[in-house]
């Protein structure tokens, strides 16, 4: 009999062993969201990212989460006056119009980005001579020429990119130069008439840190609306990092709302090492800690009205992706997927601010 209990005990405590482990390999405690989720499908508004056209063609891997994950692409580099409009009177479409093409095959919007830029300028424009209305016809025909190619398969433009300085002033670019304060204006205009249907935004960085800046593109856009230029929306960059304050963050997406206009958060990414420290290494309360400011984001966005959600677009894919590294000369890991494209707890933060 005591053989017969003791050996009954024995069995019911390597039963419940094993249904323990049985348990937690059945049915972990989730850290991230289940295999099967696909983030834009638990969004309320597009979610997209910038798209690298190398590594969308190289890396199965890549191509793969960007098809899954994201409803919404911008080309990273691939619309860019430089890329696009190499010389004068020569256009090179190929890499763009693949992007268009994956877009369209799995129906993904597309943003363009940019048409007007002081940067990624091809050599032919920074040395170009001509006059006042030689240069407004240089920047009317590369407006024109790449809107119309793309009308109709690009939603919406980044029509003009960073004419601002951080403290507020008119970034004094070449294009202020050889065409005057309102040339913006004009750039809109030029760009409506190539595609009245595609949304036309004002894009540009810093909103978050500097509040004469936002202040400036406000009144700017403001008085371009009353005047009737066709601007339909402002994108916040929102180049940002982990320890931003919460303060800051809402400011810039609060006000950008208050214009009315479509708010696009265009270029999100949360850098985790804005000090630059060459040997920082990644730990669990840094991500943590990213994870909570892309909460923040994406649920203080949520807040503003629906029709001005436009949608948050993230710069680029995985954090081997990122453009921070490589500017900076330091380690960094921005973005929602780490450099071997898993899901971050930024990933499951995203969704838990939408929702
Ligand atoms: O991420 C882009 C990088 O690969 C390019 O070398 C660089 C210059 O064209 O532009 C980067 O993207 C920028 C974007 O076009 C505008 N806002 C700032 C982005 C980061 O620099």
């Amino acid at each position: 009999m005591y053989l017969i209990m003791r050996v009954n005990i024995v069995f019911i405590f390597l039963a419940s062993l094993l249904s323990c482990g049985k348990k937690e390999s059945v049915n972990p405690i989730p850290a991230s969201p289940a295999a099967d989720t696909i983030l834009f499908t638990k969004m309320p508004f597009p979610v997209g990212a910038a798209i690298n056209v190398n590594l969308m063609q190289s890396n199965p891997t890549y191509n793969a989460v960007v098809k899954k994950e994201f409803n919404s692409i911008t080309a990273e580099n691939a619309m860019k006056f430089a890329a696009l409009h190499p010389t004068e009177n020569s256009f090179t479409w190929s890499n763009a119009d693949y992007l268009v093409s994956f877009a369209q095959i799995n129906n993904k919007r597309v943003h363009g980005h940019n048409l007007v830029w002081h940067q990624s300028l091809p050599a032919w424009v920074t040395g170009f001579i001509g006059d006042s209305s030689a240069w407004e016809n240089l920047l009317k025909t590369h407006i024109q020429t790449v809107v119309t190619h793309f009308k109709g398969k690009v939603a919406s433009w980044d029509v003009v990119n960073e004419a601002f300085e951080d403290d507020g002033t008119l970034r004094n670019s070449i294009w202020r130069q050889k065409l005057g304060n309102d040339y913006i204006a004009r750039c809109f205009q030029y760009a409506k008439q190539a595609d009245p249907d595609a949304l036309l935004f004002y894009n540009d960085y810093g909103n978050e840190y500097s509040a004469v800046k936002r202040t400036a593109i406000l009144s700017l856009l403001n008085s371009l609306v009353a005047r009737g230029i066709p601007v339909n929306g402002i994108g916040m960059q929102m180049h940002t990092r982990y320890n931003q304050t919460d303060a800051n963050i809402s400011a810039a997406i609060n006000s950008a709302a208050s214009s009315g206009l479509k708010v696009h958060i265009s270029e999100l990414d949360v850098a985790l090492n804005p000090d630059n420290n060459v040997s920082l290494t990644l730990t669990s309360s840094l991500l943590a800690q990213q994870a909570a400011k892309y909460l923040f984001i994406v649920k203080t966005y949520n807040a503003i009205p629906s029709a001005q959600k436009f949608g948050i677009t993230t710069w680029n894919v995985s954090d081997a992706d990122s453009w921070i590294p490589g500017q900076y000369n330091r380690p960094d890991w921005p973005l929602l997927f780490d450099g071997n494209y898993l899901r971050k707890p930024a990933y499951k933060a995203m969704i838990e601010g939408a929702n």
